[in-house]
């Protein structure tokens, strides 16, 4: 009876941790970073595992590459490039949220473009900028948002590197960048970079990746959550 007692005791204690556990969002136990702090919701979660264009992606300017691998993939078996087409990006239309918290991993040919390189962010649904990562000529990653390019990280970035970056637009004008070689975030540092001194009331509706120049940059593990 003492034994019977134990086993259901054992059973419910179980059952009691494994609630917890099942609630935790993929990405984590799959090795997300472990400083940001995502919300419940997940509006992108792309690694570029399946053939060509994954589903609910447009593709605008020539043509990618998504199944990139051989070795030169960031994560998995495949991921995507815009190889040497340049000009080109693909977005994915978003649920208007108030605010978005990007992880995503990227790695440039050449990581001093001779124009400033958008990188990553976020669009209106009439492509309008709102907050984007981009790289500068300098090699240095910074923002655009509310209009105009904004302060740039101390620390640049080199050739042919795999980074993660992670990103936080909040909608009405605050935005974080921070870029390193591992997964993983301060909030603060010479990798580290932030704007929040003015409203931007356009609504973020898309999510790009690539555009504006810059050839054979590969990207994965693309995380959006709110
Ligand atoms: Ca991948």
């Amino acid at each position: 009876m003492k034994q019977t007692f134990t086993l259901i005791l054992a059973c419910l204690w179980c059952w009691a941790t494994l609630i917890p556990l099942r609630a935790v969002p993929l990405h984590f136990l799959i090795g997300g970073n472990t400083t940001s702090t995502p919300g419940a919701g997940t509006e992108i979660d792309e690694g570029f595992e399946g053939t060509g264009l994954p589903s609910g992606w447009t593709e605008t300017g020539a043509t990618w590459n998504y199944d990139l691998g051989g070795g030169s993939q960031l994560a998995g078996n495949e991921s995507a490039t815009n190889g040497a087409t340049g000009n080109a990006f693909i977005y994915k239309t978003i649920t208007y949220r108030s605010s978005y918290v990007v992880e995503i991993m990227f790695r440039m040919a050449d990581a001093t473009p001779a124009s400033t390189w958008t990188a990553f962010g976020f669009r209106t649904a009439a492509a309008g900028a709102v907050c984007l990562a981009r790289v500068t000529t300098a090699g240095k990653m910074g923002l655009y948002i509310d209009g105009a390019d904004r302060l740039a990280t101390t620390d640049g970035l080199s050739d042919n590197t795999t980074y993660y970056a992670r990103m936080e637009f909040v909608d009405g004008g605050r935005c974080k960048l921070e870029f390193n070689t591992t997964n993983s975030f301060t909030g603060s540092g010479n990798k580290y970079t932030q704007y929040d001194k003015a409203a931007v009331t356009s609504d973020a509706v898309r999510f790009y990746v690539g555009g504006n120049g810059g050839t054979n940059n590969i990207f994965d593990r693309v995380l959006v959550t709110y």
